[in-house]
């Protein structure tokens, strides 16, 4: 099915297995735009994984590490100006700026697809343009959807492989009329004839552009993570909430994980907290001691789409198929699970190399190589590092590995029905205030809780790190309309579930990161969580105890399982205390959130907020 080119323009030659004449009319509509040397439709293979993974070898992109320590893994080192998501070049053109709300950078469409078309004129001269088709979720899965995403980058190309159920089997589920979202990306460095290309190539100015009404993605500039593979943050999240909201279902920054108690009971639950707060950690749990014959499996560890089922239950699916997961601090220690995950067949990105072609990243072994080539490139060693404070591992560096590779993968995780969710988790960063673990007293408590919470800034986004900003639902960079509309979103689904006689998930607040007058972490956090978990199980089967208090329902010290851990009373203070007036600044930042949001808030979170205030000062 060749499509009519224009002369000196790379041939469309679309294979005879794409039966879709729209998605090959726009391949070639992009490629009159973009100008590429080159037309490559990507069919998903692991020979041409390989071959791809070779070519980018060869072009310095990529390095081999050694086999016999890691088989079948690259590591790839970025420029150093292009590590993280980039928030305020982030856009949501909704034809009406209110429909992308005041957290949301808004540009209106007209004026965006102007810019875009100025800056995607040409941009992928010298290079090949790949087309990626890609499924979020099981192929065929009612709740799955589909993206086709066109990149001039064959880094992208191998970790949506990973990332996604990319390839030729896509193209059947599409057959002749099927729908998909449009995803255009580019690196942004066009090549002039014979110019030598750059192992990362990026350009200084990026957009990162949404059109939510078109369901349609535009990124420009970057090669990294979350700005580049369109199907995670861009699709799963801020093109879904949107379909989320407009169909009944919901799109959410959050991990699904199983648990199956020594009876062999089992329940599912999905925690939502902001990017590099510990759910790569939390999904792949492996229970202390003191919980012998407690089970607890993987289904997704970053996104979550939830769909109400027949009988009433909201039932989750992972659309992704693998784990961009930040590698410092991933030990055997703090994360058996993912060190085995990352055994072999893993894009590392700016990672720390080791002498023996190996990867190394902060936290991973107790002592750090006596030699290393850093995330820059440069010569480590640990004098280096003590005298320049020079990180071996970019803090945001990552790993790109299969989730069928993971030892506690659920066997539900590929099923197209989901697994129905028993309670909802919501945490965020914080030193200071913000107690252990709280239930909530009902679903609009909970969405209230969620919607006001805080957490310290990390290095996941470019800007500054560890400043308190209200992240509702972890959801704030990711949330693809207004998010007075999205909490009014949540509230609505409570009561048609509930209208409709279903028992809702509880809901619950919790916060790992409490610090000492040291700056030191309290709480062990890791497998000890699981501590935290079996309560809210036992709540959910309506046995655990609690007491409450101003915001909900907490465990006292007897109310947990202290079994094969060493954690005093004291400390358990520490880590629960609720300050009065750390929490009458609390409720003055929610009050802050709620000005800000003021426009179509739903009224019950403000009387929320007004019920607290007097129990506060009660
Ligand atoms: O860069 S990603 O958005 O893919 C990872 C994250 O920030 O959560
Ligand atoms: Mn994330």
């Amino acid at each position: 099915m060749n499509h009519p080119t224009m002369q000196g323009m790379a041939p469309v030659n679309a294979p005879a297995w794409v039966k879709h004449p729209k998605l090959v009319a726009w391949v070639a509509e992009i490629a009159a735009l973009t100008k590429p040397d080159n037309i490559y439709w990507c069919d998903g293979s692991q020979e041409e994984y390989d071959r791809l993974c070779e070519q980018m070898v060869a072009a310095g992109t990529m390095k081999r590490l050694n086999p016999a320590r890691r088989k079948n893994s690259f590591l790839a080192l970025s420029d150093p100006s292009d590590v993280a998501r980039v928030e305020d070049r982030t856009f949501i053109c909704a034809e009406r700026q209110e429909d992308a709300g005041p957290t949301n950078n808004w540009t209106a469409p007209a004026e965006m697809r102007q810019t875009l078309n100025g800056l995607f004129d040409g941009c992928m001269r010298g290079r090949t343009l790949y087309v990626v088709p890609f499924s979020m979720g099981p192929l065929g899965s009612p709740i799955a959807h589909i993206g086709v995403e066109l990149s001039d980058s064959p880094y992208v190309a191998v970790n949506m492989r990973i990332m996604t159920r990319m390839g030729r089997a896509v193209y059947d589920v599409l057959g002749h009329d099927g729908e998909f979202v449009p995803c255009v990306h580019t690196v942004g460095k066009p090549l002039a004839a014979g110019e030598k290309d750059v192992p990362w190539p990026c350009n200084p100015t990026k957009y990162i552009v949404h059109f939510p009404e078109t369901r349609e993605i535009w990124s420009f500039g970057s090669g990294y993570g979350g700005n580049a593979l369109l199907g995670k943050k861009c699709f799963a999240l801020r093109i879904a909430s949107t379909m989320g909201r407009d169909e009944g279902w919901l799109a959410e920054h959050m991990l699904i994980l199983g648990v199956t108690s020594p009876e062999g009971k089992k329940y599912h639950v999905a925690a939502a907290f902001p990017s590099a707060c510990g759910k790569t950690n939390f999904a792949m749990l492996i229970p202390p001691k003191g919980f012998e014959g407690w089970q607890v499996t993987t289904i997704g560890d970053d996104i979550a789409w939830i769909k109400p089922g027949q009988d009433g239950r909201l039932y989750a699916i992972n659309p992704e198929a693998g784990f961009f997961g930040v590698a410092p601090g991933t030990s055997e220690k703090t994360n058996y699970n993912a060190m085995a995950t990352l055994r072999e067949n893993v894009i590392f990105t700016n990672v720390a190399l080791t002498d023996d072609g190996d990867v190394w990243w902060e936290g991973m072994t107790k002592e750090a190589p006596a030699h290393l080539i850093d995330w820059q490139g440069k010569d480590w060693t640990p004098e280096i590092a003590k005298e320049t404070g020079a990180k071996a591992a970019h803090p945001n560096s990552r790993f790109t590995a299969p989730a069928s590779q993971c030892p506690s993968i659920d066997e539900s995780w590929d099923n197209p029905a989901g697994v129905p969710i028993d309670a909802f988790i919501f945490g965020g960063r914080r030193s200071t205030t913000v107690p252990l673990v709280t239930e909530a007293r009902n679903w609009t408590e909970g969405v209230y809780m969620a919607a006001t919470m805080g957490s310290e800034t990390t290095a996941a986004a470019a800007g500054q790190q560890g400043v308190v900003r209200r992240d509702p639902f972890a959801m704030l960079p990711f949330c693809g309309y207004n998010m007075s509309d999205y909490f009014g979103h949540w509230l609505a689904l409570g009561q048609k579930l509930e209208a409709a006689g279903a028992k809702l998930p509880k809901i619950y607040c919790v916060n790992w990161f409490r610090k000492d007058a040291d700056g030191n972490f309290v709480w062990p956090g890791f497998g000890d969580n699981m501590r935290v978990l079996s309560w809210m199980i036992d709540r959910v089967e309506g046995k655990g105890q609690g007491a409450e208090h101003v915001f909900g329902t907490t465990p006292r010290y007897e109310d947990l399982n202290w079994d094969g851990v060493a954690f005093s009373p004291a400390q358990f203070e520490q880590v629960t205390s609720i300050d009065r007036d750390a929490w009458r600044e609390e409720l003055a930042l929610h009050d802050a959130l709620f000005t800000q949001l003021n426009h179509r808030l739903p009224q019950a979170l403000a009387e929320t907020r007004a019920a607290l205030g007097k129990r506060l000062e009660g």
